[in-house]
């Protein structure tokens, strides 16, 4: 029997295949992704990984010792890839200055906010664990269907790295471990944020894709 983050995967599966392959990533991987469509979702991003620290930060407030240090790990990496972001924008000549969140965006960040702060830690961390193991897949998906030179390869390296491949595996273990002696009950709160943590990133690349904007 395969471990608990792997029943969650197959409890989310139809999510999930929707997510991969989403024609935002197939244009992406196909080259035929326009520029401006990109940069929008780029900008999205950029606050949405902007706000991943303070969400990161509360976790760790609850975080038993033993997740501390690699979630420390994981704060360091984030400004790491906040560079990214700025210096990605600088070549291509995006300003994040004055961008605001879409509805999608600004919900999901909501979402991860109030898990973090109102449920336990287990929770939060399962959230988490979504959030990350959909860009690996995500970026994975793109990856092993490029077709030709990407300019926005760099996005793809950093997604499909081995260190983030390693630090989603150490998520997915650790979540293993933490659902243990858990009640049904308990589970099914677990099971219900990871299904809506894979739809909030469907609805990502939805987003990015529709070019969604606030309709007033
Ligand atoms: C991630 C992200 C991955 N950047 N954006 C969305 C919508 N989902 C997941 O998180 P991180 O912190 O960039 O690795």
């Amino acid at each position: 029997m395969g471990g608990f983050h792997e029943h969650l995967l197959d409890r989310a599966s139809s999510i999930w295949n929707a997510m991969l392959g989403h024609r935002f990533l197939a244009k992406i991987a196909d080259g035929t992704i326009p520029p401006e469509t990109f940069k929008a979702w780029m900008k999205q991003d950029y606050l949405f990984v902007r706000e991943a620290t303070p969400f990161l930060s509360i976790l760790m407030a609850k975080a038993p010792i033993a997740q501390r240090k690699p979630l420390t790990d994981a704060l360091g990496a984030l400004h790491q890839e906040l560079n990214l972001f700025e210096q990605m924008a600088a070549e291509c000549g995006v300003s994040f200055e004055a961008s605001e969140m879409t509805p999608t965006c600004h919900a999901y960040v909501q979402f991860l906010m109030a898990t973090a702060y109102g449920r336990p830690f287990e929770e939060g961390f399962t959230v988490l664990y979504g959030v990350e193991k959909a860009y690996l897949d995500s970026w994975k998906w793109v990856r092993d269907h490029l077709k030709g030179k990407s300019p926005w390869q760099a996005f793809i390296d950093h997604w499909t790295s081995d260190a983030f491949q390693r630090y989603v595996e150490w998520l997915a273990n650790t979540l293993d471990g933490l659902v243990i002696g858990k009640s049904d009950k308990e589970l099914m709160a677990i099971e219900d944020l990871f299904v809506i943590t894979a739809r909030y990133e469907y609805l990502f690349w939805e987003m990015a894709a529709s070019k969604e904007t606030w309709p007033i």
